[in-house]
């Protein structure tokens, strides 16, 4: 018996409408955290905090004015919107999710809620506006980060322990509903919205906030996207409500990991993004990669074919610096994905879940209802025999990479041995298989 709530779940299964299927469809996202916490770096007072840069305030227990005071050193000459607009580009990302306020709560659009905002930096200019514009030119969908938390804010609270919290935290949820609703209406192509800091008691104790702000953003722009995490139920509980059902149009749990691709396969079910960094954890700038494993290009990429193999998004993090630039690395990283991408993007692009059991030597992906399926081998064995497995009444007719075709054998009922042998491998190569009914092809391929 369901429990009757007035906050949870608004309906259940996935979206169907353009805006979603063209949200599912990217597949492949930029996230840019850029904030105040690029200019320190990590660094303060010549000790270098391993935590994430972002938490530096935080991690080296910085009071607020002193970190508010950043706000007047915020000036980064080389920022070129157009210039990251083509990189993303070039990476084959489809879209693009920018921290329009971080924990830090330093508003990168000219705000009219707050001054600890753009436009009283010696930069002046609206970042946000620049980003938008240019990202769209290029035919990149811009979505906005905001954290719900703020540690700049006087009203916000972690919890609400007396009347006094609960006035403020009120005057709080006030603003932060102002400010979406300013974003929704002065960048009118924003297509999401990717809600943090939502994990507090506070928030939990005030679901009814989570759903008006979603309704909010929807009626301001229909078709609008909002992630899981903003969301809490009458008792409190986020993601999925007391019901069980996904709240918001997408699951946004999966941070700096993925669903397991063999006893995760529920995630299938739903939309879901994941969101990835490049070191182990920092998500803004950080000066001193050395502190962690930093991922390489081919890591990542395998994450992204992992990903949509399940049906999921995949959002790659990179943190400018406090000049406007990125880092060696992430140019790096985005040229390597995006030369591959170049070939293989259609892979990737309006694919996922391809129905079939996975094998050690990659992924498998497929567009919906289509009657091919691709193979993403990262692993070749040494026998240069990659197992297949299909499901239901279907046939192998074909196993091709560009115009050569590869020995497809039949071992066992709907087992296969694609042979795959004649191939050096320097990338992750993409084999197509052309499918049809066991039934109906019967007949002509015996
Ligand atoms: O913006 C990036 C990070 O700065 C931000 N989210 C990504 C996208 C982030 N904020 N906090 N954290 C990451 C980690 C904090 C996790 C915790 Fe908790 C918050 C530990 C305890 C409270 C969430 C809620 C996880 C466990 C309970």
């Amino acid at each position: 018996q369901p429990v009757p709530l007035r906050y949870g779940a608004q309906y259940t299964g996935m979206r169907t409408d353009e805006a979603m299927q063209q949200w599912r469809s990217h597949r492949f996202g930029q996230f840019i955290h850029w904030g105040l916490y690029a200019i320190p770096g990590g660094v303060w007072n010549g000790k270098t905090y391993n935590y994430a840069a972002e938490f530096l305030k935080s991690s080296a227990r910085i009071p607020t004015a002193t970190w508010d005071s950043l706000m007047y050193q915020f000036n980064p000459r080389e920022f070129d919107a157009r210039a990251w607009a083509k990189m993303a580009k070039q990476m084959g990302a489809r879209y693009m999710t920018i921290t329009t306020k971080h924990h830090e709560g330093f508003c990168l659009w000219p705000t009219k809620f707050t001054d600890f905002n753009i436009s009283n930096t010696p930069f002046r200019r609206d970042i946000l506006k620049e980003l938008v514009d240019a990202y769209n030119a290029e035919g990149i969908d811009v979505n906005f980060y905001y954290s719900v938390l703020d540690w700049h804010h006087p009203d916000w609270r972690y919890d609400i322990k007396s009347p006094e919290d609960s006035v403020a935290f009120r005057r709080f949820l006030d603003f932060a509903g102002n400010q979406l609703k300013e974003l929704a209406t002065n960048y009118p192509t924003v297509k999401a919205f990717w809600f943090d800091g939502t994990w507090d008691s506070s928030i939990k104790k005030n679901g009814w906030w989570t759903l008006e702000a979603e309704q909010m953003l929807k009626s301001v722009r229909p078709g609008m996207i909002v992630n899981s995490r903003l969301r809490a139920d009458d008792f409190g509980k986020r993601h999925f409500d007391s019901n069980n059902q996904l709240m918001g149009d997408y699951e946004s749990g999966y941070e700096r990991r993925l669903p397991n691709p063999v006893k995760d396969l529920q995630v299938t079910k739903w939309d879901w993004e994941a969101c990835m960094t490049v070191p182990e954890n920092q998500w803004g700038y950080h000066r001193d990669w050395t502190v962690s494993h930093v991922k390489s290009p081919l890591e990542l990429l395998e994450m992204l074919v992992h990903a949509t193999s399940m049906g999921g998004n995949f959002l790659l993090n990179f943190g400018p610096d406090g000049n406007g630039g990125f880092r060696n690395e992430e140019r790096h990283i985005a040229q390597f994905i995006g030369k591959w991408m170049e070939k293989n993007g259609p892979v990737i692009w309006d694919c996922g879940y391809a129905g079939w059991e996975k094998q050690d030597w990659g992924y498998f992906t497929r567009k919906n209802g289509s009657a091919h399926v691709n193979m993403i081998v990262f692993n070749k064995p040494v026998s240069g025999l990659l197992k297949v497995k299909v499901k239901g009444d279907v046939k192998i007719l074909s196993a091709k990479a560009g115009g050569k075709a590869y020995r497809v054998e039949e071992i066992a009922k709907n087992e296969y041995f694609i042979h795959f042998t004649d191939r050096k491998m320097t990338e992750p190569r993409v084999i197509v298989l052309e499918t049809a009914k066991a039934s109906e092809a019967a007949d002509k391929y015996q």
